[in-house]
């Protein structure tokens, strides 16, 4: 049977105990064993009932402030330890008070921002973004864009190849532009159409400031009744004024692509030496650096995705999202872009 000198024996005890506990672990074992659920106090103040009455006032006055002694101490005690802790760490080598080491923060890639940008701005002239295969049949990369096996702009295209054919359905080749996805997409849906096809490309050909063997393109198409010239013209247009603001000059001129008729290309005047240097690796002197071919989707290319040509009409364009980057940013050499420097993927 507890009496009033056990609780007190027991604070005695515990204060001893709580002298000795040395860190913060220590700590808390002291106060589960004393103070907590089934702690010693805990239980001699549980029993209190049991106790014949005259006992019971005077041995639960004593249980209870012998209880509230020890959480004081216990507060005490810990204030101590932490005082003593920090005391021992800045009387060290160490500088509590020095800022942490900042962690580097990752961020898009130069060419997937300006892929995003591009995008925004179609979709807000309401094109959806849609996204075709990069292993593709030559008979999409090629002939149903109207370039036939012995047409010279195979040439131009000239890409890997692979071994293997899938039965009957052609060879297999790492598409040379988007241009495909606008025979795939109009063999699937009817007219009104507006989309946007973004994806890389791979062309089989050296490199140099302007030229990698894999980029990035966009695809545009809009097949309507009674599209014109006039909207091709007036969609570039927008484009490139939200892409490179109002102060850069623009110009679209006469292109050939098998696909289209008439066929345009637009390009962006140079920012590395305003056509004044005939050696300059982004224009050669020429001021323009050319960053998309467009045109007049082709009438026979109308017919064969099952569209009536004299009822529907058709724009389309396939630009450089690279070059589009190193005009907007001021890159003077494209192959920066994949060669995994920080020093330079930092900047953007
Ligand atoms: C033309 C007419 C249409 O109705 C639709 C699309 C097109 C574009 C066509 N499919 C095409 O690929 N034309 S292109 O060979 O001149 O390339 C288009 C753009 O891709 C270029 O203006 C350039 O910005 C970029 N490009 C082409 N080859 C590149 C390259 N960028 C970096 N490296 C290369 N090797």
């Amino acid at each position: 049977m507890s009496s009033v000198e056990e609780v007190e024996a027991a604070l005695a005890e515990e204060r001893a105990a709580l002298a000795g506990a040395g860190d913060e672990r220590a700590l808390e074992e002291w106060r589960t064993r004393v103070l907590g659920r089934s702690g010693r106090l805990t239980a001699i103040l549980r029993s209190l009932g049991e106790r014949p009455p005259e006992l019971r006032r005077e041995l639960g006055r004593a249980a209870n402030q012998a209880k509230a002694a020890l959480e004081r101490d216990l507060a005490e005690r810990q204030r101590e330890l932490a005082e003593r802790e920090l005391a021992a760490l800045s009387a060290g080598s160490l500088d509590v008070t020095l800022p942490g080491r900042p962690r580097p923060r990752g961020g898009l890639h130069p060419i997937t921002q300006t892929l995003r940008e591009i995008l925004a701005v179609f979709s807000e002239m309401g094109f959806a973004s849609v996204e075709g295969p990069e292993v593709e049949l030559d008979r999409y990369n090629f002939d149903r864009l109207r370039i036939p096996e012995d047409h010279p702009a195979r040439d131009m295209w000239d890409t890997f190849w692979f071994d293997e054919e899938p039965s009957g359905a052609g060879r297999l080749l790492l598409r040379t532009h988007t241009s495909p996805m606008q025979i795939r997409y109009m063999e699937r849906h009817e007219p009104p159409i507006r989309i946007v096809v973004p994806g890389r490309c791979y062309r089989y050909e050296a490199t140099d400031a302007t030229h990698e063997w894999m980029m990035q393109q966009v695809e545009v198409l809009a097949v309507d009744e009674g599209i014109s010239m006039a909207d091709l013209k007036g969609t570039l247009w927008e484009c490139a004024r939200r892409l490179f603001g109002s102060g850069r000059q623009v110009l679209l001129r006469n292109s050939y692509f098998p696909f289209v008729e008439p066929g345009v290309e637009l390009a962006v005047d140079c920012f590395a030496c305003d056509g004044t240097d005939p050696a300059c690796t982004v224009c050669r002197g020429s001021r323009w650096l050319e960053i998309m071919g467009a045109g007049m989707v082709h009438p026979e290319i109308l017919e064969a995705s099952g569209y009536d040509s004299g009822r529907y009409t058709g724009f389309a364009a396939g630009m450089g999202v690279e070059r589009i980057a190193m005009l907007r940013y001021g890159v003077e050499d494209i192959r920066h872009f994949y060669q995994n420097d920080l020093r330079f993927l930092s900047q953007f």
